[in-house]
């Protein structure tokens, strides 16, 4: 029997395909019975990229912090203020509109399509950032899911958020791993302090793995003990429902939207039509980006106002 051609699922069957394509089978049954994944270096992409992943991020971190980096050696704030800042760790922020490598790194295909899946297709981009991390101490793992929850700390059983880390260095124990707490995106709760830590493990990598987690699982990092730099590309999303930590609607640039194919229009919500002004909304922004499936049903939509007019 082939499935993948189901009319009732025909807004799903692309992405079953592209699983199938690009051998994510095993990694989608990881994401659900254990809340995450490491997908290996050879199925996210060529050395090439990681290498110029790589140094673009340092090249942003020496420009934010007017100190140098190197990947061997550990890192310094220098100049940069930005929060939050812990003993041995900043945040690189809005990556996004700071290389142009941001926009090839989130439609890479691995990535958009594990994502596609955990989301439904309903997925935008809710920051792009990179952890950078050096040696320090810390106390405990700081466990926490990524989803934000309702006043009495429960989660909804979908994924409200998705994220994802490129390792852009080897992820071991004693460089600092993130840990998971395996299963617990089943909780729909946030942990309480202290809780889940005896059951964390860490989620090892060799540079260039893809680590993608459900937006439930319980997660935080293991101390970094050795010298040298870690360092991710974190691409955070979340439901288009749902706000954005950083700001693309509206700030990303028509050239960029023109440079790309429409799903990065989607993915950054330019066919939102949300948050306009006294203009009212643009629905053409709309038009011009929709997936195929809801061209469809506007197309129908509007097929039947016609027809009852
Ligand atoms: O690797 C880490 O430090 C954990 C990062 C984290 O919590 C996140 O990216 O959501
Ligand atoms: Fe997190």
């Amino acid at each position: 029997m082939q499935l993948g051609k189901f009319a009732s699922t025909e807004a799903f069957n692309p992405t079953y395909n592209r699983i199938q394509e690009l051998g994510l089978q095993q990694h989608v049954v990881e994401l659900d019975s254990y809340g995450f994944t490491v997908i290996p270096p050879q199925k996210v992409a060529p050395p090439a990229f990681l290498e110029r992943m790589r140094d673009t991020v340092l090249r942003l971190c020496e420009e934010r912090t007017g100190i140098e980096f190197d990947v061997a050696k550990n890192g310094g704030f220098g100049n940069y203020q930005a929060q939050p800042q812990r003993d041995g760790q900043f945040l690189l922020f809005y990556l996004l509109m700071a290389d142009r490598i941001f926009e090839e790194w989130v439609l890479n295909p691995t990535l958009y399509t594990m994502i596609d899946y955990l989301m439904r297709g309903q997925q935008q981009l809710s920051s792009l950032t990179s952890f950078v991390k050096w040696r320090a101490e810390r106390d405990g793992l700081g466990l926490h899911s990524d989803s934000p929850p309702d006043r009495d700390g429960h989660l909804p059983a979908c994924s409200d958020v998705a994220n994802a880390a490129y390792c852009l260095t080897d992820y071991t124990l004693a460089n600092g791993a993130i840990c998971m707490v395996p299963g617990s995106h089943l909780h729909c709760r946030q942990p309480s302090p202290g809780e889940g830590e005896a059951d964390a493990v860490p989620v090892e990598g060799e540079a260039g793995s893809l680590i993608v987690w459900h937006g439930n699982t319980w997660h935080g990092a293991f101390e970094k003990q050795t010298d040298g730099l870690r360092l991710n590309v974190t691409s955070y999303h979340c439901n288009r429902r749902i706000k954005t930590q950083e700001s693309y609607q509206w700030r990303v640039t028509q050239a960029m939207l023109d440079r790309n194919p429409p799903e990065f229009a989607r993915l950054v919500a330019a066919d939102d039509t949300m948050g306009w002004d006294a203009e009212g909304p643009d629905y053409s922004r709309t038009m011009k980006y929709a997936s195929p499936a809801d061209k469809k049903r506007f197309g129908a939509r509007m097929g039947s106002r016609r027809a009852a007019a």
